[in-house]
């Protein structure tokens, strides 16, 4: 089978990262297309697909017949304008995460897929394809500690760049633990409630962080998580399961530990690029495996907006500082 002819939309960080993971490490796959309006973020990406042609958009790309998928790479705000052609194209599509930044564009896209009658957009939760959250939701599944009661979800950044808002730690960052905790309890979140904690001087001033979020799912668990972007030492994402017999924890640093001069240190990750690389991998390797036969290899359009719905939430309630209720649209009978 022929390889897929990937085109990347957005060629930042991330965008970046998949195509030199798509070109070095994933088999299957290769990177023909990149759309980047930014000339210089564009050559240094072709620098990693020196094969890959340019485009001014995603419509000239589809048209030139190069691509066989697209992966949207871009910022949120511009994913519903790439992924509409993208749609009608009927060409598969791994769409970073958030799918949309609001509920009602969320709605569109779900429309438009539905309309199209093919299931083609997977949306780019990484945290999904993690040895450590793989293994938690086994446990909660398997009951063996008796049921999961509460998650504590610590979420920390060394730091965020400049175009980084006090928004964006809702639908940027804790979108992540939205997703993970449905993931592992298999239960939609019915509210989300913020609570700023003690602001961090050392924040940027456009920030009033860390947050506290407490998500609540309908079977009844309270998930916490401590939104923290300015935390300097590291990133880190840990993730405590707490059951009626016993407490797990994923997450922690399982880098090389040093004792010297009376004391041990552990190396700790400094990106999200490293700390998920193997999810990441494991994330794109099965979405090109299911692509090229036609399927999704992970979680789908519906996933992405139902995730969005309590960004909404989140967001109302990083305003109002009350506890605000999610709210669903109906799942159209295409998603079961
Ligand atoms: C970033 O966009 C990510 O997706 C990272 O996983 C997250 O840790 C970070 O806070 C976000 O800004």
């Amino acid at each position: 089978m022929a390889d897929l002819r990937v085109c990347v939309i957005g060629t930042g960080a991330m965008g970046t990262d998949h195509i030199v993971r798509i070109n070095t490490r994933m088999s299957g796959a290769g990177v023909t297309a990149i759309v980047e309006p930014d000339a210089n973020r564009a050559a240094a990406a072709l620098v990693h697909a020196p094969e890959a042609k340019q485009f001014p958009n995603i419509s000239d790309a589809i048209a030139s017949g190069l691509i066989d998928a697209a992966l949207v790479a871009t910022p949120g705000a511009f994913h519903e304008e790439v992924l509409l052609p993208i749609i009608a194209a009927g060409i598969p599509v791994l769409c970073e995460k958030p799918m949309t930044p609001d509920v009602a564009s969320a709605l569109r896209v779900v429309a438009a897929e539905a309309a199209g009658g093919k299931k083609i957009i997977q949306v780019g939760f990484m945290r999904r394809f993690d040895e450590g959250y793989i293994e938690l939701q086994k446990q909660i599944l398997g009951a063996q500690l008796g049921e999961l009661l509460a998650l504590h979800c610590a979420h920390r950044n060394p730091s965020v760049p400049e175009w980084y808002g006090n928004d964006m730690l809702i639908a940027d960052s804790v979108s992540h633990e939205i997703d993970i905790v449905r993931f592992l309890t298999g239960s939609p979140i019915v509210s989300a409630e913020v609570k700023q904690l003690k602001r961090n001087k050392l924040a940027p001033e456009r920030l009033n962080e860390p947050i506290l979020v407490l998500l609540e799912t309908e079977s009844g668990v309270i998930a916490t998580v401590e939104m923290n972007v300015s935390v300097q030492f590291g990133y880190q994402v840990i993730t405590e399961a707490v059951f009626q017999k016993g407490v797990s924890e994923i997450g922690r640093s399982n880098g090389m530990t040093t004792w010297e001069a009376g004391r041990s240190s552990t190396a700790e990750h400094v990106s999200y690029l490293t700390r998920f690389a193997r999810a990441y991998d494991d994330e794109i390797q099965s979405w090109i495996n299911a692509a090229r036969i036609g399927q999704l290899g992970g979680p789908n359009a519906w996933d992405g907006y139902m995730s969005v719905a309590v960004v909404e939430a989140g967001l109302k309630s990083l305003h109002s500082g009350a506890k605000e209720l999610a709210t669903y649209a109906t799942k159209p009978a295409f998603y079961n």
